[in-house]
């Protein structure tokens, strides 16, 4: 199987990041590509209709997007542990939590970077941050405990979520107001998983 997915993607770290923890990195060869929503890379177009990595194409079989389809798929073909039955629509909100930090840390990278000048607008990233400091409040009141439990998707998604917000928004204090999660992430940081995936 081949991963296309892109060098600095959070959604494509949170890919290779469960590869490392299913033990199927040997299994998936992973291919950096650059796209953006205005210059669409041909591979990725070919893969998934809208452009977006991360996708998976399957040795004859349909390519697979985007990440969640993705990482399910992984995990079920590992006989893993990620999405455990007992508490499966809680992991799954906690995932989209993550993944909606992400959404919001990507969106304020494209206003700065492909927007032209004259027409960026600091309202757009003003609103992204707001989305992205109340998911984090929302993490620290109410889903520590979930977080600090038997690892699964959720955890994953967050992890490589605040590990973005770090990478792009390195002058953005949030640790200060959000202590707990600030622990977690500095302990699950350390996870070989995401030790071996830092962007570059
Ligand atoms: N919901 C998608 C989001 C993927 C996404 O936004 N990928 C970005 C890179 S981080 C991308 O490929 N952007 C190019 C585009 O929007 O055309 C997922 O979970 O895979």
């Amino acid at each position: 199987m081949k991963l296309l997915t892109g060098s600095t993607s959070p959604f494509g770290r949170k890919v290779v990041a469960v590869l490392h923890e299913l033990g199927m990195t040997d299994s998936v060869e992973v291919a950096n590509i650059a796209t953006t929503p205005v210059k669409t890379d041909p591979a990725i177009a070919a893969a998934n209709p809208l452009g977006k990595v991360p996708a998976l194409i399957r040795e004859g079989g349909s390519a697979l997007y985007d990440s969640r389809v993705i990482c399910r798929y992984l995990d079920a073909q590992a006989g893993g542990t990620l999405y455990p039955d007992a508490r499966l629509w809680e992991t799954l909100t906690l995932e989209a939590t993550g993944d909606a930090i992400m959404d919001a840390g990507v969106s304020m990278i494209y206003e700065v970077r492909l927007r032209p000048e004259d027409k960026q607008w600091d309202g757009w990233i003003d609103a992204q941050w707001a989305k992205i400091t109340s998911a984090m409040d929302a993490l620290e009141a109410r889903w520590i405990s979930h977080l600090a439990g038997p690892l699964d998707i959720g955890q994953i998604a967050v992890g490589c979520a605040l590990s973005y917000i770090e990478f792009r928004q390195p002058d953005r204090e949030w640790r200060a107001a959000h202590p707990q999660l600030s622990a977690w992430h500095t302990k699950f940081d350390q996870r070989e998983s995401m030790q071996k995936t830092r962007p570059e």
